[in-house]
């Protein structure tokens, strides 16, 4: 077998991933970044008040206010401008996932999650899969399978990049370790699935980051702080070979090339 040379983690982070499918990087963006990003955040959360548009998302609470308080930006690569773009092809990132994901890298989706303080709701416990990435046929086709359906079979990995701490009262993500070698189940996952002795919090600065697989199971508390979270997710994927994957139809780039080998 081929040894690979690894270009940003070490032998044992790549291990704890695929063992425990996910894994957390304490230090990816430096303040100068963490700052620039959340300033383009501050003014397009003024613009949307104004110009509001399919792609972000309101807080459920704020439905019926007078002030559009934002839960989600879709596609925020092509919303943020320049600094947005730049994380998107960002060599750091893009070499993270060669190492866990392999040469070939294509692009899956991006968005940004925001939990204003004390509004940011909760996002129930689930995988990534069954949220629009393969179709109804295609889980239909996996569920059987159990646990014979292994995430090396559904090469889609998440990044989560924080621009503030990210932390138990503000809704930090919370996994399951190893439940991606659990097979795929219904959306959302039956809570009966999560025993609560195993869960971790993953619980981050600014400028850090978390990786998840796509059928980790994941979930994340709402934020009852004075503070926001603000944290962008993008998604690469290798070429599937066992899953036709797919994303939602909002989604722009999807299965754009990222990386080729050589
Ligand atoms: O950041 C959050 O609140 C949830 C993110 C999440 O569950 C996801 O990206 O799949």
């Amino acid at each position: 077998m081929a040894v690979q040379t690894l270009k940003a983690l070490s032998a044992e982070q790549v291990r704890f991933f695929h063992d425990q499918g996910y894994l957390a990087l304490p230090t990816l963006l430096t303040e100068a970044e963490v700052a620039a990003l959340r300033g383009i955040v501050d003014v397009l959360e003024e613009w949307v008040q104004a110009h509001p548009h399919p792609d972000f998302q309101r807080e459920p609470a704020s439905q019926n206010s007078s002030r559009y308080v934002i839960r989600k930006v879709s596609n925020i690569h092509r919303h943020g401008g320049a600094p947005w773009e730049a994380v998107w092809t960002d060599p750091r990132i893009l070499d993270i996932f060669e190492d866990l994901l392999g040469p070939e890298l294509r692009f899956h989706h991006s968005k940004l999650m925001m939990k204003p303080p004390f509004e940011g709701s909760a996002k129930v416990w689930h995988q990534d899969l069954p949220e629009g990435f393969v179709s109804h046929e295609e889980q239909a086709r996996l569920r059987p399978l159990g646990t014979a359906f292994k995430p090396e079979h559904a090469p889609i990995v998440a990044i989560q990049l924080y621009l503030d701490d990210s932390t138990k009262d503000n809704g930090c993500i919370q996994v399951v370790p190893g439940s991606h070698r659990r097979g795929l189940f219904e959306d959302p996952l039956d809570q009966a699935l999560v025993n609560p002795a195993e869960v971790r919090l993953a619980e981050l600065r600014a400028g850090g980051a978390l990786l998840f697989h796509c059928l980790t199971y994941h979930y994340s508390a709402p934020n009852t702080s004075p503070r926001w979270r603000r944290a962008p997710v993008f998604e690469y994927m290798a070429p599937c070979t066992h899953i036709t994957a797919t994303t939602s139809p909002r989604d722009v780039d999807f299965g754009k090339v990222m990386r080729t080998r050589g």
